[in-house]
Formats: C-alpha cells, structure tokens, sequence
C-alpha cells in the first residue's frame, strides 16, 4: 500500500503527486497541514525527521526526498516509464530533476516572504519560540528565526530571485535546443520536478514568466499543464489540496497523529 503525507500545493508535495498520478497509482492520502505546524509534531518527525514534506510510506516503510521518492516510485512501478530510455536523455533527466531540488532554497525563500511572513509576524512571541524549538534541521531553524525577525533583506531576495531566473534562463535554452521536453525528446520526472518551481514564480512573480522573454519555457509550462495528471494535481479545491485554516498557529505541533 502506498501512503502519501504531502501539502497539496506546496512545490514538492506537487512533484510527487504528479509522478504518481502520472503512473495512475492509488494511494492513500494523507494531508499534513503546515499552517499548523503538523510537519514538526512527534508522530510526524517519526516518519520524517526533516519535519518537511512530502513523505510516501511504501508498505510501512518511510521514504523521503521528493528527488528521492520519485526516483523510488520509478524503481518500483516502472511503468509507465517518466526515465528516458536514452542515457543520455537519463542524464539530462537527472540534472533537471536534481536542479529542481537544489534551487528549492532560493525558491522557498521567496515563497516564504511572499506567502507566509505575514502569518508568523502573527504567531505570539511564545508560540514562535515552541516552532523552533521543535524545528530539528539547524539550518532550517535559522531560516524560520529569520522569519520571526522580520525576514530576508530585499537584497537577499533579489538575490533568490535571480538565482531562478537564471535557471529559467538555461531551461529556455535547452527546450529551443532539444525539446519538446527538458530531456529532449521524452517526457520525464525532470519535467515533473521543474514545472512545480515554474508553477511557484508564476504564483507569485507573475510577471516574471514573460512569453516574448521566454517563449520555449512557456510552450513547454503548456505542454506539461494540458496534460490530466497535471490539471488534477494543480487544481485547487480537490480532497488532496483543502482550504488553509484562516491564521497559522502550533497547534499541529502536538495534535496531529499518523
Ligand atoms: N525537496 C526536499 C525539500 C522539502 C521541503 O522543503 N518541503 C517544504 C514544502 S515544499 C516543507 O515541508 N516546508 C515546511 C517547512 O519548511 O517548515 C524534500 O522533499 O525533502
């Protein structure tokens, strides 16, 4: 049986529900809700000592890393296959779906400012300070200190977001290289890695994804969106994305139960 703890629309709770849609695997799903720090509750850090999501537990086994977990479900259910037969398509494959991981960081810096820096200014002195003292990852910690502190410079987030941009740059240059995917002719799990980051900017910086400016990537955001798996795992308002509470609170933090 497989289990998914995931955030519906958080980047890497998409990549693996599109990977599995895109296979047409049932699994169970099991939302973890971050506006009430559930992903740092005891029961949670015992499937996931990160504290982040997704999680996919395989026959009661925990596997972590959404780079990680897609690679597994390949493993696993190799059909249909989202590896490109070719090696070097593979490679390519690989290198995208890894970039997506590795340029997470800058993302979630962004999306933090933009999407939840309001909600922790709201969180008494007292409940910030319960939040990082169950935050186990120190690096993570400090960042969420930084949340509580006011945030990011505006020189540390342009920053971020030239650091994406910059990707997005080398994506528009690999699709009018090859295409029609980032892998070159086979759609793959790379694809269904960068298209949650893609998806993130175009949340909250819009006018960032210019089609004169990017004309390629924006083919390639239409192919990948036209297809089932992804206008279900896009969607709002499914049993797999629900409404956030109003604020965030702590609550999570000693109520969920796996
Ligand atoms: N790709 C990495 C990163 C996971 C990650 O940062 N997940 C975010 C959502 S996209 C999260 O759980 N954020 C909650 C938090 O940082 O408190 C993984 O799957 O382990």
């Amino acid at each position: 049986m497989l289990e998914l703890y995931h955030s519906g629309l958080t980047t890497c709770s998409k990549q693996v529900r599109h990977c599995l849609r895109e296979k047409g695997l049932p699994y169970k799903n099991r939302y973890v809700e971050l506006w009430r720090y559930e992903n740092i509750s005891p029961d949670y850090l015992k499937l996931n000592p990160n504290g982040v999501v997704p999680t996919l537990v395989h026959d009661g086994t925990p596997i972590i890393n959404s780079f990680c977990i897609n690679e597994y479900i390949e493993d696993a259910f190799p059909e249909p296959p989202l590896r490109p037969a070719d090696l070097k398509e593979r490679a390519r494959m690989r290198y995208w779906a890894w970039t997506a991981d590795e340029i997470h960081l800058q993302l979630a810096r962004l999306t933090h400012a933009r999407m939840l820096q309001q909600s922790v200014n709201e969180l008494s002195p007292e409940d910030q300070k319960i939040m990082l003292d169950h935050t186990p990852v120190p690096d993570k910690r400090e960042r969420w200190r930084v949340l509580t502190k006011g945030g990011y410079s505006t020189e540390q987030l342009d920053a971020a977001l030239d650091n994406v941009m910059f990707v997005f740059g080398r994506m528009e240059q690999e699709i009018s290289r090859r295409g029609p995917w980032l892998a070159g002719a086979t759609f793959s799990l790379g694809d269904i890695s960068m298209l949650a980051i893609v998806h993130r900017i175009s949340e909250i910086h819009p006018g960032r994804l210019d089609r004169s400016a990017f004309p390629h990537l924006m083919g390639w955001w239409d192919r990948n969106m036209a297809r089932p798996a992804a206008q279900f795992v896009y969607a709002t308002g499914t049993d797999e994305v629900p409404k956030r509470p109003p604020k965030k609170s702590i609550a999570g933090i000693f109520e969920f139960r796996l």
